[in-house]
């Protein structure tokens, strides 16, 4: 029943920062899945072991995930634990993994990335600590993928992933289990889920963009069911192969229905989105935004009012790129601080040595040790839970903070479609340059570091470069990196940070616009890309 197949290599299955990621017409070349799992395989040897595997329904997840069954089976898997019709959300998948001691699991995911025929589609894989393989393994599977001349597979009908239960493909066991469960359970024992629910009794209003991506069924059995928001309060909330043609990723560009509902007059008291995959989330007010890096450092300085975290958080960890609002909270509360590199498995070393309890990420990503993934639902939840805690609105509990702390001023420029030889260079110029400008003065602004972050993993000792930061006496902050999430082409994204104490209220984009220019000329963006501007600016 194994057939062993024939391949060739493809030179291209190099993972970025959250797992493979390609053109779904990439992903559907003969073998071209077939040769990226066998190369996992090859890599962790999975004779005996067991998987969770789930996606969040896009384009092309039926078929991948038939494949992924039929390869599990041929490569000797012990046993594949899998979400109802191929449903799992990152977070939900993590918590499994955690829960049923599994060896590691898969997301057929490209995240916040747009599905279809003609977007994009990928894997994530992750490793029995619930988060994704470290750079390490992915780099030893990208080695496999470069030499491998066969794949494994067993030769059966598909399984009909519809119906819950036990099956088994020659000796490999299948579970087919309710993708929602578990993780409802793990919401309920970290949250307050009766006072929230008495908020919603009194009448409060939300809604929750679900993207046509895989949180709706998530969202409507927490949000409405259980919770008691009202029917309907959950907007795109049916998974469907191409996102309904939405780009799912919750920002104030993309999700623009729920932006809309909440700049009205008559909008509800909070709204939220998450992403294809459910790790990212966007936090809303009546016509109010609060940034990712600000929800981080909000979330920190109220664990008090989480029963989970209420007897005290270990620390908190970000990524380098991502506004230092949290660092003066963990300053504040005397509780560790961490910053690394832009991807959530950089955090994973930190919360297994107990270090950090919370982490986040200015993609619109927030988390906790809960699990080793960022966690959509989790975020919105403990919003909902800290406005029925004080009975604030959103956009008093943000302008309370600034008033506390300060406020970081802070925006992501996206340059979009820049091909990978002419971003490459200008990443390795400006490296090259940016020592010159240490202790100069530029305008107003006084050159304090310029330099490669590079993170020493306090843990592995494994030590790790990411970005370019230029760092101001003033705390005023310029980032730039090279996302490594695109399916074709380079982006280059340039995070500017602008610190302020006492003007509170302003325009965020007036508040940078000096930075941005500075950094705009000093790495040449417009003579090297022919870009006057950034293309998504979030
Ligand atoms: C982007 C974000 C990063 C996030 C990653 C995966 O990576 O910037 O913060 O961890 O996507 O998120 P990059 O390399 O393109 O900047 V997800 O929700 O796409 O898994
Ligand atoms: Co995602």
């Amino acid at each position: 029943m194994i057939q062993i197949i024939s391949t060739k290599p493809y030179t291209d299955q190099k993972m970025g920062t959250a797992g493979l990621r390609k053109k779904s017409k990439v992903m559907m070349q003969e073998h071209y899945f077939e040769n990226f799992l066998q190369s996992i395989f090859n890599t962790i040897n999975p004779s005996g072991k067991t998987f969770i595997v789930g996606g969040d329904g896009r384009f092309y997840n039926d078929i991948a995930l038939q494949k992924l069954i039929k390869m599990s089976a041929a490569n000797n898997v012990k046993k594949l634990i899998i979400g109802q019709n191929g449903y799992l959300s990152t977070p939900a998948s993590s918590n499994l993994i955690l829960k049923r001691h599994t060896d590691g699991g898969f997301v057929l995911s490209a995240s916040h990335n747009p599905g279809g025929e003609n977007g994009d589609f990928g894997i994530k894989f992750a490793t029995q600590t619930g988060g994704q393989c470290s750079s390490q393994v992915s780099d030893q599977i990208y080695a496999n993928t470069q030499t491998i001349s066969e794949f494994k597979i067993y030769n059966s009908p598909d399984i009909d992933l519809s119906q819950i239960g036990l099956y088994k493909m020659g000796s490999m066991e299948i579970e087919i289990i309710d993708p929602i469960v578990d993780y409802v359970e793990l919401m309920k024992e970290i949250f307050d889920f009766n006072l929230i629910k008495e908020m919603f009794q009194k009448g409060f209003t939300m809604r929750f963009d679900a993207m046509n991506a895989v949180t709706g069924p998530y969202a409507v059995r927490i949000f409405e069911d259980i919770l008691g928001a009202a029917k309907g309060s959950v907007l795109n909330a049916v998974p469907k192969p191409d996102f309904g043609g939405l780009h799912p990723d919750p920002n104030l560009v993309y999700a623009a229905e729920l932006v809309k509902i909440m700049y009205a007059d008559d909008a509800p008291d909070f709204g939220a989105a998450n992403d294809g995959d459910g790790d990212r989330n966007m936090i809303l007010g009546k016509k109010f935004f609060v940034t990712p890096s600000d929800s981080l450092a909000i979330l920190t300085d109220n664990y008090n009012l989480i029963p989970a975290y209420k007897n005290g958080i270990y620390g908190v960890a970000k990524s380098m790129a991502t506004s230092t609002a949290v660092a003066r909270v963990a300053a504040n509360k005397k509780i560790g601080y961490y910053e690394v590199p832009t991807g959530w498995k950089y955090f994973v070393n930190l919360m297994d040595s107990k270090r950090i309890t919370f982490c986040g990420e200015e993609s619109f990503g927030t988390g906790s040790s809960h699990i080793r993934e960022k966690d959509g639902i989790w975020a919105v939840l403990f919003w909902l839970n800290i406005i029925a805690a004080t009975g604030k609105s959103v956009e008093q509990i943000t302008l309370e903070h600034w008033k506390k702390y300060g406020r970081s001023y802070y925006l992501r420029f996206d340059f979009d479609g820049i091909s990978t030889d002419t971003a490459n260079l200008l990443m390795k110029d400006l490296t090259l340059k940016l020592p010159s400008l240490n202790g100069q003065k530029i305008n107003c602004f006084e050159v304090d570091k310029a330099e490669t972050f590079v993170y020493n993993d306090p843990v592995d000792h494994s030590s790790t470069t990411n970005g370019l930061r230029i760092l101001f006496a003033d705390g005023s902050r310029i980032v730039y990196r090279l996302s490594g999430t695109s399916s074709s082409g380079a982006t280059l994204r340039v995070y500017i940070e602008r610190f302020n104490r006492d003007n509170l209220q302003a325009d965020p984009r007036i508040m940078v616009d000096e930075l941005l220019k500075i950094a705009m000329d000093i790495a040449e963006i417009q003579q090297r890309t022919g870009k006057k501007e950034a293309d998504v600016t979030t």
